[in-house]
């Protein structure tokens, strides 16, 4: 029996929707070591998000977790702790205060966008402020065979625009194959994706609305309703997640992020980028232009 299963055999693992997501409990995370790793990813390969209630960890015990998995990184564009950089919190209070209620996985205008992210609900609202989120294998799954083929010869641009930094940019497969499990899933989300490479820009522009609706249909999705002290970690690589802003009162989490690797994608890419340098229709996309330029070297 391989060391995950071995460990799995005392674990109570309760998956919460047809198409992603599961509570365990009877795993301690603070102090866990490789063994306990090797169970929790083997666990997330199969259920993509996974909820540990009543874990109540420190932030060191919460950064130790996360190692556990790979190499940190603070948040690019958010303010992190000096004395614990690959830390942050969020905080929300009654209005203010940042709250990702655009469905996204994470950080996905990086070339290397995060693989795992690692939260801890702190302070939780009397009512609302769940999260939900989405499996990609599932939305991927449920594209029409044509658009199946359309889609994986096509890269998209992502930027932080969300994070007043537009100018931070990255180029990923719409489709992309993941690394673990092989499986292949939709990578575009409304918060970061701004531009298909391959299309003009009416064409990205309806492809991408089509694509971002999709991939958010309720049967692919899991909501989940917090307590103080719960861990939650999902792929991102598989995943897109969303924040309901509907509490009122304080919503405080913490995280960690595992750095990513770069999406693989899930066929050749098959076309070269759309040249509408001619179009007046193009001047939004002079940016992007730049940037494939550059990128390409030329
Ligand atoms: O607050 C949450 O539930 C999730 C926030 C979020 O999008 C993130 O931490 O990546
Ligand atoms: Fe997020």
């Amino acid at each position: 029996m391989a060391i995950a299963e071995a460990a799995e055999a005392g674990l109570d693992v309760r998956p919460l929707s047809g198409s992603l997501g599961a509570e365990v409990r009877g795993l301690r995370l603070a102090g866990a070591g490789v063994d306990e790793a090797a169970t929790v990813t083997d666990l997330l390969m199969r259920h993509q998000v996974l909820f540990f209630p009543e874990q109540h960890l420190s932030p060191d015990e919460h950064i130790a977790f996360g190692r556990l998995f790979g190499r940190l990184e603070g948040h690019p564009n958010l303010a992190t702790d000096p004395e614990r950089p690959e830390f942050f919190e969020l905080r929300a209070t009654d209005g203010a205060g940042g709250i990702a209620d655009e469905w996204h996985s994470d950080l996905t205008f990086q070339d290397e966008p995060s693989i795992y992210s690692i939260l801890h609900m702190r302070t939780c609202p009397a009512v609302g402020g769940d999260t939900m989120w989405a499996s990609m294998y599932r939305a991927y799954d449920a594209l029409s065979q044509p658009m199946k083929e359309l889609c994986e010869g096509l890269s998209a641009i992502h930027n932080a625009a969300p994070h007043d930094r537009a100018e931070k940019m990255a180029v990923h497969p719409v489709i992309r194959r993941h690394p673990v499990t092989g499986r292949k899933s939709l990578f575009v989300n409304e918060h970061f994706t701004r531009r298909i490479v391959e299309l003009s820009r009416a064409e990205s522009d309806v492809l991408l609305a089509h694509l971002t609706r999709h991939a958010t249909q309720p049967r692919f999705t899991i909501r989940y309703r917090w307590q103080a002290g719960t861990i939650a970690m999902w792929d991102n690589r598989c995943t897109q997640h969303h924040v309901l802003d509907d509490f009122t009162g304080e919503r405080v989490i913490q995280r960690v992020t595992v750095v990513g690797d770069r999406p693989e994608p899930a066929a050749p890419l098959r076309h070269v980028p759309h040249d509408g340098s001619r179009t007046a229709t193009s001047w939004w996309d002079l940016p992007y232009r730049r940037f494939l330029r550059e990128r390409a070297g030329t």
